[in-house]
């Protein structure tokens, strides 16, 4: 059984940070009918959903995946990189506290999950503007007594890790090779985004089904012609706040 937590579309969406886009106007109404749609079709994969209220004040509150790491044993509780984001964490802390042990991230360290990338027992953790050194020691010290490997890497041109990496199967991954070298991960088999479509690396993978943004059918093609499963979902007003697939969820096993 999976349980998903997501937040409700906050009224300030459209006062978000904003790192490697420009500035449009979102039109919250949409984004929260697309947000509904994710939580709807999370739901028909089999999530039971915890929705959490809205947060007015804090622009980026639905992107909850920031928030923490949710791994089989322990939650890892973030302290986000940008400090606005900060008060977003206490809620997603009580939330996820009725089903894992939480270890919490302290100062100096700043980490957001979208960093994060967990394929098995390793841990990959994107060195960004939003992630730094010290919280990947403090995570290091957390999962390596439960057999863990944690390893910090190098992105440059994006937001988070995830922007620029994602698993799309057990063994798979999704990558921009333009925003972090593919010989990082030298295990994996590799599918590369089509170069039309530089955001196109994220995607969330449910029991084997993959949920992508339609924003991007050329690299959909890709997924497909390799036999992957793939659900559609328009995110299109999220992603003017530099959001995807994977940022508006924290999948829990249960
Ligand atoms: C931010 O800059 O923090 C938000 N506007 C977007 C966060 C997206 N989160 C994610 O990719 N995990």
């Amino acid at each position: 059984m999976k349980t998903a937590i997501l937040r409700e579309v906050s009224a300030s969406l459209g006062r978000c940070e904003l790192t490697h886009i420009e500035r449009e106007p979102i039109d919250i109404g949409v984004a929260r009918a697309q947000h509904n749609a994710y939580e709807r079709l999370l739901a028909s994969l089999g999530c039971s959903i915890v929705l959490l209220p809205e947060q007015p004040e804090l622009p980026d509150a639905v992107f909850v995946e920031d928030t923490a790491v949710v791994l089989t044993e322990l939650a890892i509780i973030t302290r986000p990189g940008a400090p606005s984001r900060r008060p977003e964490v206490p809620s997603v802390a009580t939330a996820l506290a009725r089903h894992r042990r939480l270890v919490h991230i302290e100062a100096p360290g700043t980490i957001d999950g979208g960093d994060v990338l967990v394929a098995g027992k390793e841990v990959f953790i994107g060195r960004t503007g939003r992630s730094n050194g010290h919280a990947i020691e403090q995570v290091a010290r957390a999962l390596h007594p439960l057999g863990y490997a944690v390893r910090g890497v190098p992105v440059s041109g994006c937001l988070h890790l995830k922007s620029a990496v994602t698993l799309c199967g057990p063994d798979m991954l999704l990558v921009n090779p333009a925003w972090i070298n593919p010989a990082l991960f030298p295990c994996k088999g590799i599918i590369e985004v089509d170069p039309l479509e530089p955001h196109a690396a994220n995607a969330l993978v449910l029991d084997g089904r993959i949920i992508y943004p339609s924003l991007f059918p050329r690299t959909r093609e890709r997924l497909l012609a390799q036999g992957l499963t793939v659900h559609e979902i328009d995110l299109s007003e999220l992603a003017k706040a530099e959001g995807a697939v994977t940022c508006c969820s924290l999948i829990v096993e249960t």
